[in-house]
């Protein structure tokens, strides 16, 4: 029913209490617990005597009912979980696709008091970034499965670069990179058979619009905004909205024309090949010439003594110290 009145406020500028009871068949007094149901959700919403309610603006929460509007992806958050504070939308989102909710399902909050990186590190996640997990069940396989942060990244760079006017570069494996701080990283979690995935669950952490002072002492220095590096104010909700139509067409587009022309855009947008780099993780270091992406999105370096290696996991810094 909030819904609904929400979409009539919207369509007029002024409805009256009268008509929106008898449009939805409810009494007068409905109306108003509904109305003051809204303004309790952040909407500005006036009444001024023998006209009727105004929406004077929508609240900047990542509510479900302003996800939908406007989105244009098919699939891919056309069912919303939005949440105010989470452990975290990867746990969360774990648990419903474990439960069978429905492919696309988008679970999204404003704050995580647990948010994670991979393995097991933490992701700092104040109010004013975006936090949030979508679900998959694609009819691939585990090692097709490597590919998809990938396709993701090209996707989230460039939804944040239209909504930003940044320029922005992707760090093996899963970073967006604003200069030589971090902005947004992506997690990829999957489970099933060796042969076909039941689901694949993509986390993203985008610190879009967090104030700096807001990230703790350890990350200070190594973490931005968008908002903070382009002076411009950030609007969340546009920015996933952009994501999730990005994501979802560039995903189409790999399903039909492969995995070759986001190999070639990834690595371009890395600007990490012929460069020297080391990969850290399980306790082991190796430094190498970076040379490739292979096809199934492993890194490929040129290590010592003219041994190749193929990478699919680990941290990576530059060796050279000009830039990074
Ligand atoms: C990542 O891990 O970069 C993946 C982050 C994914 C977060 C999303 S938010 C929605 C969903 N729900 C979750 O619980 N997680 C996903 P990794 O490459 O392991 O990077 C983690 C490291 O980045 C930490 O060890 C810190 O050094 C640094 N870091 C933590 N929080 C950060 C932040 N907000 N901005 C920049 N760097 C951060």
């Amino acid at each position: 029913m909030k819904h609904a009145i929400l979409n009539s406020l919207k369509k007029e500028r002024v409805v009256s209490g009268e008509a929106l009871a008898q449009e939805l068949d409810i009494s007068r007094t409905a109306v108003w617990k509904y109305i003051n149901q809204l303004r309790g959700l952040g909407y500005i919403i006036s009444s001024a005597p023998r006209r009727g309610y105004s929406l004077q603006s929508v609240p900047e929460r990542l509510l479900a009912d302003e996800i939908l509007d406007g989105l244009t992806t098919r699939m891919l958050g056309r069912n919303i979980v939005s949440l105010e504070e989470v452990p975290s939308t990867q746990d969360h989102a774990k648990i419903l696709s474990i439960k069978g909710c429905p492919e696309g399902t988008l679970v999204v909050a404003e704050t995580q008091s647990s948010g994670r990186g991979r393995m097991g590190r933490p992701w700092v996640s104040p109010s004013g970034g975006l936090y949030f997990t979508v679900i998959f069940r694609p009819r691939i396989n585990f090692e097709e499965a490597t590919r998809i942060p990938l396709v993701a990244g090209v996707a989230l760079v460039r939804a944040m670069e239209r909504q930003a006017s940044v320029s922005l570069r992707l760090k093996w494996p899963n970073d967006v990179m604003l200069g030589e701080q971090k902005v947004a990283g992506i997690l990829s979690e999957m489970s099933g058979e060796m042969d076909r995935l039941d689901w694949m669950i993509l986390g993203i952490g985008v610190n879009a619009a967090t104030a700096h002072s807001c990230f703790p002492p350890e990350i200070r220095r190594t973490a931005t905004s968008l908002a903070a590096e382009s002076g411009r104010k950030v609007n969340r909700l546009q920015l996933l909205k952009d994501i999730l139509g990005e994501l979802e067409s560039l995903l189409e587009e790999y399903r039909a024309r492969g995995f070759e022309p986001f190999r070639a855009q990834w690595k371009e947008r890395s600007g990490m090949m012929g460069r020297k780099v080391t990969i850290t993780g399980g306790g082991r270091a190796l430094e190498g010439k970076a040379v490739d992406i292979d096809t199934s999105g492993a890194l490929v370096l040129d290590c010592a003594g003219g041994v190749r290696q193929r990478v699919i996991g680990g941290d990576m810094t530059f060796k050279e110290a000009d830039h990074g």
